[in-house]
């Protein structure tokens, strides 16, 4: 059998992590700025980890998924919000 000459890329997780002092608000914008989510969808999510402690913003390659990790983290500390997202492997 000869080789498929391409492969699936990975796909990876980010979560958003529960705390006790980031805005609701502020965690529904970056749902709708970063992930395209409508203001529905970005308050289901954010009501989830409120909840759950983790939901999953999205899956996404490798470099899109780290990219987004990093403009929620940034403008997190921009707004000094303890807000904690990062990346999982499917
Ligand atoms: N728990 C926060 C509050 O009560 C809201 C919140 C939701 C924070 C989701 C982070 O990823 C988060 N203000």
């Amino acid at each position: 059998m000869t080789k498929p000459k391409t492969k699936k890329p990975s796909m990876y997780k980010v979560l958003m992590l529960n705390d006790d002092y980031t805005p609701m608000e502020f965690v529904v914008h970056v749902l709708e700025r970063f992930f395209s989510k409508s203001r529905e969808e970005a308050t289901r999510i954010m009501l989830h980890v409120h909840q759950k402690g983790v939901g999953i913003c999205g899956v996404y390659t490798y470099e899109v998924a780290e990219t987004k990790v990093t403009q929620v983290m940034d403008l997190a500390r921009k707004h000094q919000h303890p807000l904690q997202c990062t990346l999982e492997k499917e």
